[in-house]
């Protein structure tokens, strides 16, 4: 039997382990992207292992997430970065260029090679035939200094693709229709490799926003062959020496495979609060429309905003419509502003905001209260835009643009009915114009140690961390229902000013959840008890942020037992000594309630042993029940130790002895 691409590439990284499904392998990592909400954390750590140089052959630092400079701490941190960059021969995307996916994608992204990024739409490289991969700060630190990246050997499912895109359909919708078929969860450990004639059709920007959003469906990752499309798209970026021809074997072999016709979807739209969420919008007519933002690493490339730029010329937005653009890149900008669509956003009205991630993230264009917002991104999780009862629809930039103009939520295809627009398709450049002026170029070796890492008072240390208790003796201190995202546990938007500095920030664990929970875990922790999470399916969906696991880890918290986890929220549980346990049946988390004490006598001796039952004793209901740990020799080894960081010191300690 042949192979897929996705093995192909996997077993030319292989370091550890073998091919079989299930089991746990490690990967060489050639390249690696930070962005600043996890970035400043990552490199903590990293200055924290004492590494002296990068193992990589790339690695990028971006700021992108947190540009708004509302008080010293983002300044703060964009200096750390830039220090931090001179310091170790990373290169550093500088405010204002752009959104760290979309800039890799220009710019680095390689056919065949392997991306360990600190933010979970990594996938996105992905679409240009990488395996790109997203997971918390500390894999990605560790991967700088050279160790494997550990990851579930992954089941490959293949997406055939047939037919083309019909007018007024983008990659958006082919995106939201997997998300219709696979769900938001169910999915870890399951890498989606794209096949199939419909592919011809579909470019490398649009194979990355179906790849982005893949991140949605919580695959490991998504991949697209690299192909002629694949060429064109190098050489428009000035890069066509770095292409190879890359796909699956004819022959290969997939765990599961979907066929989708191109022609028969639809537009599309997650409604509130779950990128799951997916429905027609042919069925949401009658709904009204306060807010339209086009932008995110989903949806901003140079065709997305030539698209809706096209759509919007010589016409006006409703006066009760608020039109926000976030260009993708400094580079979608340039080449947007050259080719006469910028004139066409300022004229119809829209509203311009530097290339990052904005609005995707909460920070700014928060929605009225109740308000309808259509978003080109990629999640809609309640509160995430910063209006806790908005709600927000997710859409393609097509169906965005025709909403604005409408003041409804309407597809292109209405657009055309009542307007009269007809599809646009802008050309494509074969030739982008290419500045990387905003990308600080790594120092000459010799200059590196002289480089001064400058922290300013917002700059923490990197977490603390303590062995796994012998015994546990605590309290279910907040009990949650499913599809709990990290949204929930860590708030980003205006908390985000607090990811370098763990103290601050762990006041807010579960804020939006539970505002109370942060002071009643600090006062369980001070009273020396252990603090334990209790959760339905899927705990931990969406980023990649590890202050997720490192802020409730600092209030006490040693264990979370849930349904089930999201594969990198468990690694990064894992990353900083929680540990992870999974329910085996509905009955016994029907039965714990919030406030039981639990107790799991001789834990340490019991993870360090192996053991996949571990006996939880609920006090207060006087009852036992078995909790399954899942976890390699490995990650116990971790666990016990207290987490990654103090693993590698011990490690180091004994290579050094
Ligand atoms: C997100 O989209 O939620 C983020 C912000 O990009 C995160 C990373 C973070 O929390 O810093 C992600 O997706 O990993
Ligand atoms: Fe930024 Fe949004 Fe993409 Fe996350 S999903 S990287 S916040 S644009």
């Amino acid at each position: 039997m042949g192979k897929s691409l996705t093995r192909k590439i996997l077993e030319s990284h292989l370091v550890e382990g073998e091919w079989k499904a299930g089991g746990e392998i490690g990967i060489r990592i050639d390249q690696t992207l930070t962005q600043d909400a996890t970035g400043t954390m990552a490199y903590l750590q990293f200055e924290a292992m004492g590494a002296a140089s990068l193992a990589t052959d790339l690695s990028v630092s971006y700021i992108d997430h947190n540009t708004l400079q509302m008080g010293f701490e983002n300044a703060d941190d964009h200096r750390y970065l830039l220090s931090v960059a001179r310091r170790f021969g990373i290169r550093l995307s500088r405010a204002g260029n752009g959104i760290c996916h979309q800039v890799h994608l220009e710019r680095f992204g390689l056919p065949g090679a392997t991306l360990l990024g600190s933010d979970s739409h990594t996938p996105t490289g992905g679409g240009l035939g990488m395996i790109a991969i997203g997971a918390g700060g500390l894999d990605v630190a560790l991967a700088l200094g050279g160790s494997p990246f550990f990851l579930p050997c992954p089941e490959v499912v293949r997406v055939a693709l047939k037919g083309a895109l019909g007018p007024w359909v983008s990659a958006k919708d082919l995106v939201l229709k997997m998300l219709e078929i696979f769900g938001t969860k169910g999915n870890v450990g399951r890498v989606f490799e794209y096949a199939g004639p419909g592919l011809a059709g579909l470019s490398v920007p649009e194979r990355a926003t179906v790849a982005n959003m893949g991140a949605e469906c919580g695959v490991t990752t998504s991949i697209f062959p690299s192909d002629e499309a694949t060429r064109l798209y190098l050489r428009s970026q000035g890069r066509e020496s770095g292409w190879a021809s890359l796909g699956p074997d004819p022959d290969a072999e997939y765990a599961m495979e979907v066929e989708i016709d191109l022609g028969a979807l639809e537009p599309l739209a997650a409604a509130p609060h779950s990128p799951g969420n997916v429905v027609p919008v042919r069925g949401l007519k009658d709904v009204k429309v306060d807010q339209v933002c086009i932008g995110s690493c989903t949806n901003s490339s140079y065709k997305d905003l030539a698209t809706v730029a096209l759509m919007l010329r010589g016409r006006a937005l409703p006066p009760d419509v608020s039109l926000v653009v976030t260009p993708g890149s400094r580079q979608v900008l340039m080449n947007i502003e050259r080719d006469g669509y910028l004139a066409d956003f300022i004229a119809a009205g829209a509203r311009l905001v530097e290339s990052s991630c904005s609005f995707c993230i909460g920070n700014g264009q928060a929605p009225a209260s109740g308000a309808v917002s259509l978003r080109s991104s990629n999640r809609n999780f309640e509160g995430r835009s910063g209006t806790a009862d908005a709600r927000v629809y997710l859409v393609s930039p097509e169906t965005a643009a025709a909403s604005a103009l409408l003041g409804r939520i309407a597809s292109g295809l209405d657009l055309e009915a009542e307007l009269g627009v007809r599809p646009p398709s802008p050309p494509v450049p074969g030739a982008f114009l290419l500045d990387d002026g905003m990308i600080v170029a790594p120092l000459d070796p010799k200059e590196r140690a002289k480089a001064v890492i400058l922290r300013g008072p917002n700059i923490g240390g990197p977490p603390v961390t303590v062995p796994l208790p012998e015994n546990l003796k605590g309290v279910a201190s907040i009990k949650l229902g499913d599809k709990v995202t990290t949204d929930h546990i860590m708030p980003a938007g205006a908390r985000m000013k607090y990811r370098s500095n763990i103290a601050a920030y762990s006041a807010f664990v579960f804020e939006g959840v539970d505002p109370s929970f942060a002071s009643r875990a600090a006062a369980s922790r001070d009273a020396g008890s252990h603090n334990v999470i209790v959760a339905g399916l899927s705990y931990g969906q969406g980023s990649s942020r590890e202050h997720a696991a490192i802020c409730p880890a600092a209030l006490g918290v040693r264990a979370v037992i849930a349904k089930s986890f999201e594969r990198i929220h468990a690694a990064n549980l894992v990353n900083f000594g929680v540990l992870p346990l999974a329910f085996a049946s509905d009955g016994d988390y029907a039965a714990v309630e919030q406030g039981d004490a639990l107790e799991i006598p001789g834990l340490r001796a019991q993870v360090a042993a192996g053991a996949r039952k571990i006996r939880v004793r609920d006090a207060t209901k006087g009852l036992e029940f078995d909790a399954i740990c899942d976890l390699t020799g490995r990650q116990r080894a971790i666990i016990v130790a207290g987490g990654a960081l103090a693993a590698a010191a011990s490690a180091r300690a004994k290579e050094d002895a």
